[in-house]
């Protein structure tokens, strides 16, 4: 029902996205849509590109008068780093980078300035996903369902087991700047990324995505590619960086009795416990949704790392490129705008897609039954 697409480069003029599917009559707070590129933007181990960009977003099409017209959404974030590069002479880079995209994308597309590669497979055009995302966002918020998310763990500094509702540790996420609940793992992640800067390194993490607000049957049993936990695993996964995700306490619920994983049910549907994470059979059930993902370390670190130069074929270290130290807690901005638009698209799936009046009244009805 909803497809998003991208394009653009890092120092290209711009990146562009288009949101197709979404229903007419949404209104659209292009401040809001800022709010979520400024979130993606901040964030403690921001490298310097930060301070040269400022995102916001240009709508260019499929929104009239502040309101959705049930037309493709078109939108755009300029580079401003563009000006600067534009002009710029740049020998080739001919050193990959290991765990980065440089090399398969250079012998797959026989590519020789790798630049070529890491201008497209740079994360910075996940700024046109949080555009996006944030419109999704704004049609479920319509529909009573909020998205948010938080920075669980960078590095070794992991935050205890905290039993709070989703909008009370998401809450508390949104006044982080490492997007971490608990204050004292905050310090403890802000001095692992100092660091991580001074001994020249990059450092991952782990992420919590959370949904509440959301009713049951959103995705289905009856096909694979139609399950809902499928369809969150494969655009989280595509998220830069992002190599690992479960839903609810998936691998703890590997080594444990299925008597004690199962969240028993209790009259009228009640569950005390949510160790599916919201999930069951590829649906939503009704309780909140949560998902973790783990996300590896920036591939660009200024300590070099071995590799071979391909102008050559001899061994070499990799050249430093500017870089963040950490972007987990943007990544976690980015996990919850592919996580909206998934929801939003299993929500369209569910209740039809032309209206947005329409499906709100399908909704409360349902909702109330
Ligand atoms: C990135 C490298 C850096 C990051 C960039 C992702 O960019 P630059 O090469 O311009 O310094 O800042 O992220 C962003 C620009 C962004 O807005 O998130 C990379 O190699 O993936």
């Amino acid at each position: 029902m909803l497809r998003m697409f991208t394009a653009g480069e890092s120092h290209g003029p711009a990146l562009v996205c288009i949101l197709e599917g979404m229903p007419a009559g949404l209104l659209v707070d292009a401040n809001a849509i800022d709010e979520q590129l400024r979130r993606r933007q901040s964030g403690y181990g921001r490298g310097a590109r930060q301070q040269i960009e400022t995102d916001r977003v240009r709508l260019l099409g499929g929104v009239f008068d502040g309101r959705t017209i049930g037309a493709p959404v078109a939108m755009m974030v300029p580079n401003r780093d563009y000006e600067n590069w534009r002009e710029r002479e740049v020998p080739p880079w001919t050193r990959p980078r290991p765990g980065h995209a440089d090399l398969a994308g250079a012998l797959k597309y026989g590519i020789e300035d790798l630049r070529l590669v890491a201008e497209r497979a740079s994360a910075r055009e996940t700024a046109a996903r949080v555009s996006a995302g944030a419109l999704a966002r704004q049609l479920l918020s319509a529909a009573g369902i909020a998205i948010g998310s938080y920075v669980e763990s960078i590095g070794t500094a992991h935050m205890p087991e905290q039993a709070d509702p989703p909008d009370r540790l998401c809450g508390r996420a949104l006044l982080s700047d490492v997007g971490c609940p608990d204050e004292a793992t905050a310090q403890a992640m802000r001095a692992a990324i100092d660091t991580a800067r001074e001994a020249g390194d990059s450092l991952g993490g782990t992420i919590v995505v959370a949904a509440w607000g959301l009713m049951p049957g959103l995705g289905t049993h009856v096909q694979w590619d139609r399950r809902l936990d499928g369809r969150l695993a494969q655009a989280l996964m595509s998220i830069q960086a992002i190599k690992g995700i479960e839903i609810g306490p998936a691998f703890a619920n590997a080594s444990a009795p299925g008597t004690r994983v199962h969240d028993a049910l209790y009259s009228g549907g009640i569950r005390k416990t949510n160790r599916a994470g919201g999930m069951e059979g590829g649906m939503t059930n009704g309780e909140p949704l949560w998902i973790r993902l783990a996300m590896k370390p920036i591939p660009t670190t200024i300590t070099p790392i071995d590799t071979i130069d391909r102008a050559t074929g001899e061994a070499a270290a990799t050249q430093y490129q500017r870089s963040d130290v950490c972007a987990v807690p943007a990544a976690a901005v980015v996990a919850e705008a592919m996580a909206a638009l998934v929801l939003a698209d299993a929500l369209l799936e569910r209740y039809g897609g032309d209206r947005v009046e329409i499906i709100l009244e399908r909704i409360a009805h349902d909702r109330k039954a």
